[in-house]
């Protein structure tokens, strides 16, 4: 009897080991990465983790072709075929065999140990993360190809009120902070240090996440949301962009500064997004359009009806040096800065203080959008949204079919006008460049 208790104590764990190696194989088709890389890598910066030579092979059978994933989930059926059994092996020698299921068992831990269990799926398991699913529609206006996401699971998401931002004053409203210590473990995923300034950050899963593997790059000293973009921000911020391109996963950036951009949380952080196209989001991609445009001076897409200051950025790459990295995105961002601020000022009903805007930072553009409202209400259903820095990269996000309805009809870039500034960079041409007139003669 004993002996029956064990055995089928045995072929139960076998069973949950089994289904648990297809669904991590699965997910390690996405994600790939050699759980083992650090043995023998080296950190640089900028660049990241280096692997060793040594792990070249495990690079290749796990990151650029997914064999050991394949090979753990062909295996986990075959360990499930002989215990569950299939009815073709009940009975058969096989199937009564220890000695058979011994180097299987062996064989299976040693293949799932070597690839990269996501750290996502096992905070969304255990609770701490919040996974919404969602569907994309395309959706085509003039020039711009929008993408709207319905999310209706985002309904029954707690709503936060937009705090009080007072750059000179931490936590203004007194609620927990969800940026400082201590963090919760499941959404950790590590810290980095800004070389030069010494500025520290830390990198968090998002909470409430709606496209996974959503992170967060928040300061670990308090700073306020409606503080500007440091260049030490910049600088983590392209290092990241960089990275996540050599890894294979394009991701872009975005940061909502002030109380009308959208924001909900008081302490400085910038937001990293993966993309499904490697030329960026929506926004990006129109900016891509105007192929022959002057470097370094700021420009407008006019086809876009709201004030929008955008800075193509020269070509850098892991190994240009920090130093130039740095004075690119500080001179990038501080002159389309200056053209939120003097768009913000031609607007005579604008609020005295400083000024809301959005940021969109790719590997080839920073965009730089002036914000007048936070929230749209939509005509037809008076439904409101919450517009923030993903709405303004081409980027939507709804909660229902009605409102996603009365989107389309309304018109997104109605609705991005109504939350943002109208242009007037005709009048700011000095120093900026328009697509017309930015055409080099080659
Ligand atoms: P904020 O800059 O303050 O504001 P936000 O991104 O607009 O998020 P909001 O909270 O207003 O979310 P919303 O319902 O509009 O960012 C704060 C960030 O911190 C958020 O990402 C939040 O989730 C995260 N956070 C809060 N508590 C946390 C904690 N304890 N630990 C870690 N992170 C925490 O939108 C819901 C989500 O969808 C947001 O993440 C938003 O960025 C994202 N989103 C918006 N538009 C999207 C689109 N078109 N596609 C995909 N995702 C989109």
């Amino acid at each position: 009897m004993g002996n029956l208790i064990w055995h089928e104590y045995s072929r139960l764990l076998s069973i949950t080991s089994c289904v648990y190696t297809i669904w991590a194989s699965f997910w390690g088709f996405y994600y790939r990465k050699f759980f083992w890389d650090f043995v023998g890598g080296i950190v640089r910066s900028p660049g990241g983790l280096q692997p060793s030579r040594a792990n070249a092979i495990f690079i290749t059978l796990i990151v650029k072709a997914p064999i050991i994933q394949i090979l753990s989930m062909i295996l986990a059926f075959v360990i499930l075929a002989i215990e569950f059994p299939l009815p073709q092996l009940k009975g058969s020698s096989i199937h009564r065999s220890f000695i058979v299921r011994v180097p299987l068992l062996l064989l299976q831990a040693f293949l799932t140990v070597l690839f990269y269990q996501n750290k996502f799926e096992k905070a969304k398991e255990e609770g701490d993360l919040l996974f919404f699913p969602s569907t994309v529609q395309k959706h085509k206006e003039g020039e711009i190809e929008y993408e709207i996401r319905l999310c209706p699971a985002l309904q029954h998401k707690p709503h936060l009120p937009t705090p009080h931002f007072d750059p000179r004053q931490k936590n203004p409203d007194g609620k927990p902070d969800p940026f400082e210590p201590p963090y919760i473990e499941n959404l950790y995923i590590g810290e980095v240090k800004d070389e030069e300034d010494g500025k520290e950050y830390v990198a968090l899963l998002n909470k409430y996440c709606v496209i996974p593997l959503h992170f967060l790059l928040a300061s670990k000293k308090y700073e306020s949301q409606a503080s500007p973009l440091l260049p030490p921000d910049l600088v983590q911020i392209y290092l990241l962009l960089l990275a996540a391109k050599k890894a294979g996963s394009p991701f872009f950036a975005f940061y909502n500064c002030g109380d009308r951009s959208g924001a909900s949380q008081p302490h400085k952080h910038i937001q990293l997004l993966p993309l499904e196209d490697e030329n960026g989001p929506p926004s990006n991609r129109l900016a891509l359009n105007p192929r022959k445009i002057t470097l370094e001076r700021p420009f407008s897409l006019s086809s876009l009806p709201y004030a929008n200051h955008i800075f193509r950025l020269p070509l850098m790459s892991v190994s240009t040096p920090i130093d130039e990295i740095e004075e690119k995105l500080s001179q990038a961002f501080l002159s389309l800065l200056d053209l939120v601020i003097s768009t913000v000022r031609h607007d005579p009903h604008y609020p005295a203080g400083t000024p809301s805007y959005n940021a969109v930072l790719t590997l080839d553009h920073l965009h730089l959008i002036p914000r007048a409202e936070e929230n749209y209400t939509l005509k037809e259903t008076g439904d409101q949204l919450s517009i923030n820095a993903v709405g303004f990269a081409g980027m939507l996000l709804v909660k229902s079919e009605d409102e996603l309805e009365a989107v389309k009809r309304e018109g997104v870039g109605k609705i991005l006008r109504g939350v943002g500034l109208e242009s007037i960079h005709d009048m700011q041409v000095e120093g900026t460049a328009l697509e017309a007139e930015q055409v080099i003669q080659s």
